[in-house]
């Protein structure tokens, strides 16, 4: 079997930050914010955050926080949550989330919640699961939890749950595997596992696997290397990580490999990207495979950064 070539992605994730001007730069610029959450996380995992200069991210970061609270996915781009929460993630991994307005940001967050308890993305309203799960991390991460209404939070995931056990992006939406982490993580960050069929789920889950020994996201896809962490994170937070074959799932993300220029692709002999490269590294942390460091399947950062973060001495409420 391959081995993981973590040199080779260290080296492509460092690349990919410099050309600037190249396609995937230009394609991604509006997405920059969670490139580089994807990017850096998966640096960290392989060690090798400490090559990044920590002033140029922070002070980028910064330039991309509105007067609202919310950040774009670059500068001068429009705020939403979903670059809001990368932006929080990136400063959680440099032990930076002193430099921001936190209460401004708290208050962006707090003003899209709906009165069912959903979570809109941005002003515009669009109304979605992930926006949940991202609102309670962030608002965990920042441990300000409670100034939005998790009961009704968790009223209205729940209210997307579906007959398989699965989730939707909204009430009666299909089971999907990148909605089902966000449901589960949200869940498992406030506490409310037990609002779950876990049995039920985890059977609908480890059906993702396979022959190659890849996830899909939904029954008859294609395997493909983001669903080793969207299926294979549920299935830790609900303990059925045993139900799916893991030797199997390491083959499949290491055949994913440009072995000689560094990345993962989405599947064997596809074009690598970023996101694939960091789900493959994160995908591999979760099979506990070896010199990665492991990363929390709630919160997608390292687990040494989220215990700074709720057991370091020096934070306050
Ligand atoms: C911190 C990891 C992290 C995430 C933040 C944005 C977000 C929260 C979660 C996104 C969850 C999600 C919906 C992921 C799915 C992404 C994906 C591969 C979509 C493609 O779906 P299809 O159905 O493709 O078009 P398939 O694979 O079914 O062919
Ligand atoms: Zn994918």
């Amino acid at each position: 079997m391959e081995e993981l070539a973590a040199e080779k992605h260290v080296r492509y994730i460092l690349s990919v930050e410099k050309k600037k001007d190249s396609f995937e730069s230009v394609v991604m610029e509006h997405l920059r914010m969670n490139g580089a959450y994807w990017g850096l996380t998966a640096l960290d995992i392989l060690g090798k955050l400490d090559t990044v200069d920590v002033d140029e991210v922070v002070s980028w970061i910064i330039s991309c926080q509105h007067d609202s609270g919310g950040f774009g996915g670059n500068v001068e781009h429009d705020p939403h949550i979903l670059y809001t929460l990368s932006a929080v993630q990136v400063l959680a991994l440099f032990n930076k989330l002193d430099v921001i307005d936190v209460d401004k940001l708290t208050s962006y967050i707090v003003s899209l919640q709906n009165e069912d308890g959903s979570f809109s993305g941005d002003i515009w309203g669009e109304v979605d699961t992930r926006f949940s799960y991202i609102a309670i991390c962030c608002l965990s991460i920042l441990r300000r939890l409670d100034r939005i209404n998790v009961e009704k939070a968790v009223k209205y995931i729940i209210s997307c749950k579906n007959m398989d056990g699965g989730f939707g992006c909204t009430p009666g939406g299909e089971s999907h595997a990148g909605q089902i982490f966000c449901c589960v993580g949200a869940l498992a960050i406030t506490g409310s596992l037990d609002l779950i069929d876990k049995d039920l789920l985890g059977w609908w889950l480890c059906e993702r696997q396979v022959k190659s020994g890849g996830l899909n996201g939904r029954p008859e896809k294609k395997p493909d290397v983001c669903y080793s962490w969207w299926v294979l994170s549920s299935l830790i937070m609900i303990d059925r990580v045993h139900w799916i074959s893991k030797e199997k799932l390491i083959k499949f993300i290491l055949d994913c490999q440009d072995v000689e220029n560094g990345g993962i692709s989405d599947r064997p002999d596809d074009a690598v990207d970023v996101f694939h490269t960091y789900f493959g590294v994160a995908g591999l942390s979760l099979l506990e495979y070896p010199g990665l460091k492991p990363i929390d399947p709630a919160y997608a950062l390292p687990v040494d950064v989220v215990n700074q973060i709720f057991f370091s001495k020096t934070s306050t409420n």
